[in-house]
C-alpha cells in the first residue's frame, strides 16, 4: 500500500547559537527551521515518504524562510496558510546549560500566526489524500482555537479510518500547569501508535512507574507504545503483549539534542510502515535520533535509508571493535 502522512502544528525559525553556555553571552546565532510535526515530516520525506503539513506562518520574511525550507524538503505546503495579522514564531536554544548535553529553549511564539490555526484549517478532504495523520501535544497547547484544530483532525481521521499517530509532546512552558496537559491530552491517547517519554508519563500518570504507565496506554486501546528514553534507548509495548526495548546509540559529540525524538518517530515509522518489525523499527528510530543530536538544528542530520544503513553498519562495527 502507498502510505502517506499528514500533520498540522507550530514551525518556527530556531536561533541556535553557535557556543554553548547561557543565552546572555553568545554573539552569534545559526538559523534553522524547526518544529516537532514538521520535523517528523521532513524525517519521513527524506525516507521516501510524501506528507503534507497544515500550518499557518505570518506574512514576513521568517514564514518565506519556514515555506521555503518545508518545499525544499519535499513537504507539500499547500495548506500552510500566511496570516497577516499575526508573525511568525521563533524560538532560541540554550545548549550545554545548565545541564551539560542538555538544552533548553526560549520561546517567542505567543499569539504567533500558527497560533491563530483554527478548525476551519483542518480541510477534511486534504486529510482523506493521506492515510497516516500526526499530532501532538504541543499544538493543541498553543491556544483554544489550536486545541479544536487538533480535536476536529483527530475526529475526522477516526471517522475515516486513517491511522493516527500522537507524540505526547508535553511543553510545560506552554502548558504552564501539567494538570491542565493531564486533562487536555487525554482525548487524543488512543491511537494506532503513541510517542512518549518518561517525563510525560509522569505528567499523565503521575502515580504510576513508567512501565505502569504504558500499559494504561496499551489499556486505553492504543496499539504501539514507544516510550523513548533517552541515553537509556527506547522501549515498546503493543496490543498483543509483545514488549521490545533497544538500546541507544552512542555518538561521539553532542551538539544539540533537540529534535532527536522527532527524528526518531519519522524512522520507527517509515520502517514500520515498510513492513519491518517493531523491534527493528525501533533501532532505526534510535540511529535516526543518534544522528540528529551531532548537529545544531533539527531537520538537517535526519537521514535517508543509506545514510540509516550507513551508520548502523558503522556501529555495529565499533562494538565488535569494543568487545574483543
Ligand atoms: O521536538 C523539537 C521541538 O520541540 C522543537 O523544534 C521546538 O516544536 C518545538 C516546540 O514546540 O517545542
Amino acid at each position: 500500500m502507498h502510505v502517506n502522512f499528514v500533520s498540522l502544528g507550530e514551525v518556527m525559525v530556531q536561533f541556535n547559537p553557535l557556543s554553548t553556555g547561557p543565552l546572555r553571552y553568545p554573539k552569534l546565532f545559526e538559523v534553522h527551521v524547526a518544529g516537532s510535526e514538521a520535523n517528523m515530516l521532513v524525517g519521513l520525506t527524506k525516507l521516501g515518504y510524501q506528507a503534507g503539513f497544515i500550518s499557518r506562518v505570518g506574512n514576513d520574511e521568517f514564514g518565506l524562510m519556514v515555506i521555503k525550507t518545508l518545499r525544499g524538503e519535499g513537504v507539500d505546503v499547500s495548506r500552510v496558510k500566511v496570516d497577516p495579522e499575526a508573525p511568525t514564531g521563533i524560538y532560541f536554544v540554550q545548549r550545554h546549560f545548565p545541564v551539560p548535553g542538555q538544552s533548553t529553549v526560549l520561546y517567542y511564539r505567543h499569539g504567533s500566526a500558527a497560533s491563530r490555526m483554527s478548525p476551519e484549517d483542518v480541510d477534511e478532504d486534504y486529510l482523506e489524500k493521506f492515510n497516516v495523520v500526526i499530532l501532538t501535544g504541543i499544538t493543541p497547547a498553543l491556544s483554544e482555537s489550536c486545541y479544536q484544530a487538533v480535536q476536529k483532525a483527530y475526529k475526522v481521521a477516526k471517522a475515516r479510518g486513517l491511522d493516527i499517530v500522537f507524540d505526547t509532546n508535553i511543553r510545560i512552558k506552554l502548558w504552564k500547569r501539567p494538570e491542565l496537559a493531564r486533562e487536555k491530552l487525554k482525548p487524543f491517547l488512543k491511537a494506532k501508535i503513541v510517542f512518549t517519554n518518561r517525563e510525560d508519563l509522569a505528567v499523565l500518570y503521575p502515580e504510576a512507574s513508567t512501565e505502569e504507565a504504558a500499559y494504561r496506554l496499551i489499556d486505553v486501546g492504543t496499539e504501539i507504545v514507544v516510550v523513548k528514553l533517552g541515553k537509556e534507548g527506547a522501549l515498546a509495548l503493543t496490543k498483543n503483549n509483545e514488549v521490545y526495548r533497544s538500546p541507544a546509540y552512542t555518538v561521539p559529540v553532542v551538539e544539540d539534542v533537540i529534535g532527536a525524538g522527532d527524528a526518531f518517530n519519522a524512522a520507527f515509522l517509515a520502517a514500520l510502515y515498510r513492513g519491518v518489525s517493531v523491534e527493528k523499527a525501533l533501532r532505526y528510530g534510535a540511529a535516526a535520533g543518534a544522528l540528529v543530536v551531532t548537529v545544531r538544528g533539527d531537520i538537517e542530520a535526519q537521514p535517508t535509508w543509506s545514510d540509516l544503513e550507513v551508520f548502523m553498519g558503522y556501529a555495529e562495527k565499533k562494538e565488535q571493535v569494543h568487545v574483543r
